[in-house]
């Protein structure tokens, strides 16, 4: 597992997996190397990055004009980053992350539990001529699709509850991974300017993923599809524009249709893509195995 598997993974897994003594420690760290850092160090002004919430207001403004030269418009830009401010939480969390060390045999037995498989049969059956006409579209099977929507949100019952600009604009900024979430939070912007959500509605983890099966805005922006046909890609409320998009971020990692998705069949390889963390892709496949053997 790479390091950023491993924190692709524990992004996504942070706000459960994350331990407060850890996270209390680390913060007391950071603290210590921040102020040694600080002294006699002068601040440059109209910063790249910063280390705390002093400079933000100002690099938001430089961001704003970044956006517009970009190509966003003036009114997605001030709706959606209207109310920003530096959300100190989010921090914590991502400095709280601790190296996930779980094996397969531990994770999969917690996560591929029998309330997923049970929900997950259910809502296979529920949403049946769905799954069909998915399949038909983009050759990923429903199984699959049910088992990454449990883990990833419980099927929809767990979305997370920060503001996801906020949380964007506040990793944007913040220089650990700055350059990763600048991307992000404009593609956010664009998500804003194509009307598909409004800012409001935008609330979930705190490294900003959205949405039922937890997509981060540049998947969205690449792999949202609007399957109801209501003129909005919702990955927040849209069930059938949630499985479908879901399939469609598959298909477009190379999803190859009636062949298997355990480890070393060809299918893997875009479960990987999903989650870099082999453990987590393994887990989707076994889960996906478990939901899909009561059909057989
Ligand atoms: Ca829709």
């Amino acid at each position: 597992m790479t390091e950023s598997a491993e924190q692709g993974f524990a992004s996504k897994y942070g706000m459960r997996e994350m331990s407060q003594k850890v996270r209390m420690k680390r913060a007391f760290g950071a603290a210590v190397v921040a102020l040694a850092l600080g002294l006699g160090a002068a601040r440059a002004p109209a910063a790249e990055c910063g280390r705390n919430g002093e400079g933000f207001e100002s690099w938001l403004d430089g961001f704003r004009r970044e956006a517009a030269a970009a190509g966003v418009s003036k009114a997605a830009i001030d709706t959606a980053l209207g109310d920003v401010f530096y959300d100190r939480s989010v921090i914590s969390h991502d400095r709280g992350q601790k190296v996930f060390r779980q094996t397969f045999e531990q994770f999969s037995a917690r996560m591929a539990n029998s309330f997923r498989v049970t929900k997950g049969r259910a809502l296979l059956r529920k949403h049946a001529s769905l799954f069909e006409r998915i399949e038909q579209k983009y050759g990923v099977p429903g199984p699959v699709l049910v088992a990454i929507w449990g883990l990833e949100t419980d099927f929809g019952a767990y979305l997370g509850n920060f503001p996801t600009i906020r949380a964007l604009a506040t990793l944007a900024y913040d220089c650990r991974r700055s350059d990763k979430f600048r991307g992000e939070l404009l593609d956010v912007l664009r998500i804003v300017e194509r009307g598909d959500l409004d800012p409001a509605q935008m609330r979930g983890a705190w490294a900003g993923e959205i949405g039922q099966t937890q997509f981060m805005p540049s998947s969205y922006l690449k792999f949202a599809v609007d399957f109801d046909g209501d003129g909005k890609r919702d990955l927040v409320h849209d069930t059938a524009d949630v499985l479908a998009s879901t399939a469609n971020f598959l298909h477009g990692y190379g999803w190859k249709r009636g062949a298997g998705w355990d480890e070393g069949e060809p299918n893997f390889p875009a479960l990987l893509e999903w989650n870099k963390a082999k453990v987590y892709s393994k887990t989707i496949a076994l889960l996906a195995d478990k939901i899909k053997g009561a059909g057989d």
